[in-house]
């Protein structure tokens, strides 16, 4: 993690106290090809989803376009989203994985 990072909270004296992170959210898109069975089985291996969550949020992508599937500091999010990306290319599944700025 890099200075620029780091989010700086401001005391109530005005003096720069704690630093915190700032958080990005992992979302999933919908397409058309990618097995409905292979969205949940993503879910829950790299966000730990039972199969009762992950069948939800895998449906919730279905007919809203997108959901949010879990919130991370950056190096974390960046990571998985790779992992995600290479495991459904690995698969020959379109699935696409974005984290924004929460
Ligand atoms: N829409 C896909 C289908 O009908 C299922 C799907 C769900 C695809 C979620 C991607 O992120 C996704 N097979």
């Amino acid at each position: 993690m890099t200075e620029k990072d780091l989010e700086t909270v401001i005391n109530t004296k005005g003096e720069n106290e704690i630093k915190v992170p700032p958080m990005y959210k992992i979302l999933l898109l919908n397409d058309d090809f990618t097995p409905m069975d292979f969205v949940v089985e993503v879910l829950r291996l790299f966000f730990s989803m039972d199969l009762e969550q992950a069948t939800q949020v895998m449906l919730e992508i279905h007919t809203e376009g997108a959901a949010v599937c879990g919130v991370y500091p950056s190096d974390i999010a960046s990571t998985k989203v790779n992992q995600v990306i290479e495991f459904a290319r690995s698969n020959q599944h379109p699935l696409r994985c974005v984290m924004e700025e929460n």
